[in-house]
């Protein structure tokens, strides 16, 4: 679909607009141009003048080059890719790209903050957007999800305060990107029904590693439809093959001042050097008898459907294997609409899915200024497209002929009376008569069985490891610390006392504060069984594939022994990054080396794990260099492996470092070790509630 960028713009035959290598500079028009740096001038010093069409057109141009940004997940990253069936589910759906293992479509994919806008950071506390558009033969599958199951609100009607709750505040402007403000927590100790997505918030899984390594949910309960017009409802699971992996809340901030980027860049670079990301894709699917079963309703979005209950069937898989070439017309440009979707797949009427239903159609005429916004070369379908539809502001398409009408008869004339509905193979919306939906009645209502809004925030903190429960604990005192507003501190605690009695206490002993007294919920909590599969650092895949290993060295270290570690490390699939103090080249022992980063630039926060392969008396001397002891300490309390050799040890010292598993020496216990992180450590690095 897209272009060589060598090529340039022209005006073509037919009169479309399209690419040919062109190596002449012309205006929008066409007409070549003589001179690109000089304006014209009413003499060699004289006024610019009105008349200089070239300079208006270029700056006008420029003045208009950006466009609204998302009012939420404004910043993304895009990649294409392929999507690739490995098990057929004709039973299901009568989806044509379901039909047979093997089929294929291209995909597009966007990743994306929430909160912040476009030019705010890659590692804020939040959720990831996780937008996928299938470009299949029966149209454009548009997959508009996050990276966690569920989600702050139970109707659409709230979604604006959400956001005007969680964006920064309306009369000072900020905190950019953050949830840890008065306005947030304020609105979201009022919403009870917020605290199982709290939970998921406040956990690792919105630190992500890298967006290679994030899960993605289609969150709502959705249908696949078969060819017999069969109904059954379907959750939506994507996989990291690289295995899903945070990085410490520490480590984040950091990040985003090391590396704003740090995301986007990590996506990039890795496809860019053909380390394709890929996900495998799986669906839950069950009845109406058995959603009918349950203490939760599979219609409320604010609950997940555990995985011992429904295991995921592995249905497909997708690799990201090309980058876009222009952000702007790309990813930029990408509309994602969850009404975008095939025959053989379909909507529930979970209440915040059927207000998504028209919202994102609003958006992308206020964001892209035109009813034609699918025409764009992103948004268009690869399938041939054929209907009435005509004209409107930045019309690309030509239709020829006079029917822009049906019925016509203009085919009897011999002309061609354009397309036509197609009643067996057409989408048809499914026939909906389940009788506990009573549609006899017009109700702004929420249903009883949407009440209960803290069984599964508590199933959710119960599943997670000591360390993780700990995350969370000390996640919610550092956003409540910043919540100036004291009563919203205590509305708060009074919540999560109805998640978890220990998880409250904890939290008011982080903030120095008494517990609140509890609130009665409209629905007493349940303790479900705790799920594995809800905990990241119980699927950790401890892996060195797609991760990054520093190696700091300075003059006199062994060329021939850095080498060979660096071919070890890549040997288990990881990336390696010499770091000196000094870029250009340093004095080794067996000749000069290069480094690729410049150690006051690339803080070991950008690595996954850091060998030391110093003599002593360069480790000496990085004593008395900051960024050399922070780049140790740092990757000692952010739980990584450190490989040293012998003369790294002053500056272990320095930096702190108490030996344990994670602390080995340069020989194959690194590599093992560089695969893990330490949470064992934690207790004696940081103080955790
Ligand atoms: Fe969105 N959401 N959303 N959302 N959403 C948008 O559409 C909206 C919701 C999600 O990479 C907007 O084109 C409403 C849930 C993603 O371009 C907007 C409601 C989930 C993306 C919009 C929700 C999502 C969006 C902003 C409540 C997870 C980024 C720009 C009814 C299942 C797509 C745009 C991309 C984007 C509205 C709730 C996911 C304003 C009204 C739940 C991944 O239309």
């Amino acid at each position: 679909m897209s272009k060589s960028s060598k090529e340039s713009a022209s005006v073509g035959k037919g009169g479309e607009l399209h690419q040919r290598a062109n190596t002449v500079l012309t205006t929008n028009h066409g007409m070549p141009l003589s001179d690109n740096q000089n304006s014209l001038r009413a003499g060699e010093r004289g006024p610019t003048l009105l008349e200089d069409f070239v300079l208006r057109e270029k700056i006008f141009h420029f003045d208009h080059e950006r466009i609204p940004e998302r009012i939420v997940h404004a910043r993304g990253s895009g990649a294409h890719g392929y999507f690739e069936v490995t098990k057929a589910i004709p039973g299901l759906t009568k989806a044509a790209l379901f039909s047979k293992k093997g089929n294929q479509c291209p995909v597009f994919v966007r990743f994306s903050t929430v909160a912040g806008s476009k030019g705010s950071k890659d590692t804020p506390r939040d959720v990831r957007g996780f937008a996928v558009k299938f470009y299949t033969e029966e149209g454009n599958w548009y997959l508009v999800g996050n990276n966690m199951p569920v989600f702050f609100i139970q109707d659409a009607i709230k979604f604006p305060d959400l956001i005007h709750a969680v964006k920064p505040e309306a009369d000072r402007g900020f905190p950019q990107a953050a949830s840890a403000h008065d306005t947030f927590w304020d609105f979201i100790s009022l919403m009870p029904e917020a605290m199982h997505m709290v939970m998921w918030a406040m956990s690792d899984v919105a630190l992500p590693r890298s967006l290679r390594m994030i899960e993605g949910f289609g969150v709502h309960t959705f249908r696949l439809v078969n060819a017999e017009g069969k109904s059954t409802f379907v959750k939506f699971h994507w996989r990291p093959k690289l295995g899903a992996q945070a990085t410490c809340w520490d480590e984040a901030v950091k990040i985003s001042g090391a590396d704003p980027d740090y995301h986007r860049r990590d996506l990039w670079e890795a496809i860019a050097k053909g380390d394709f990301p890929e996900w495998s894709f799986g669906i839950q699917t069950f009845d109406e008898a058995w959603a009918a079963k349950q203490p939760y309703d599979v219609l409320d979005p604010t609950k997940l459907i555990p995985e011992e209950d429904i295991p995921v069937e592995v249905i497909g898989r997708m690799v990201l294997d090309r980058n876009p070439d222009n952000v702007f017309a790309e990813t930029e440009q990408a509309a994602f609409l969850p009404t975008n979707i095939i025959p053989g797949v379909e909507f529930s009427n979970d209440p915040l899915l059927q207000g998504r239903l028209f919202s994102y159609l609003d958006t992308q005429k206020s964001r892209l200024g035109t009813t034609n916004f699918h025409q764009l070369p992103i948004n268009a379908p690869i399938c041939p497209m054929a209907n009435f539809q005509r004209d409107g502001m930045m019309q690309t398409a030509i239709p020829k002929g006079r029917a822009n009408y049906e019925p016509n008869s203009l085919n009897e004339a011999g002309e061609y009376g354009g397309p036509r509905a197609q009643p067996d193979r057409g989408f048809r919306t499914f026939a909906d008569n389940n009788e506990r939906n009573d549609p006899t009645e017009k109700l702004r209502i929420r249903a009883e069985s949407f009440a209960d809004h803290f069984t599964q925030a508590r199933m959710f903190y119960r599943s997670q490891t000591v360390p993780e429960q700990a995350h969370i604990a000390a996640a919610l005192v550092f956003e409540l610390s910043k919540v100036q507003l004291v009563h919203v501190r205590t509305r708060t605690l009074a919540q999560l006392r109805n998640v978890d009695e220990d998880l409250a206490q904890r939290v008011a002993d982080g903030l120095a504060m008494p517990l609140s007294k509890a609130e009665t919920p409209a629905f007493s909590p349940q303790d479900m069984k705790p799920s594995d599969k809800l905990s990241l650092m119980k699927k950790f895949v401890p892996t060195l594939e797609g991760r990054k290993v520093g190696i700091l060295f300075d003059e006199g270290s062994d060329l021939a022994e850095i080498n060979s570690l660096k071919s070890a490390i890549e040997k288990a699939g990881a990336t390696t990054m010499l770091i000196a103090p000094k870029v250009g080249g340093i004095k080794v022992k067996g000749g000069t080396l290069a480094a690729e980063g410049q150690l006051a630039g690339t803080p070991s926060v950008l690595l996954d794990a850091v060998a030391l392969m110093l003599t002593k008396d360069a480790a000496t001397k990085l004593c008395g260099e900051s960024a050399a002891v922070d780049f140790v300490s740092d990757a000692f309390v952010h739980l990584k492996a450190i490989g040293h050799d012998e003369g790294a040890q002053p500056l272990l010292e320095k930096a702190g470092v108490v030996p344990d598993e994670g602390i080995t020496s340069l020989d194959s216990s690194f590599i093992k070790a560089a695969a893990r992180r330490f949470p064992a450590r934690e207790p004696s690095v940081r103080m955790l509630p």
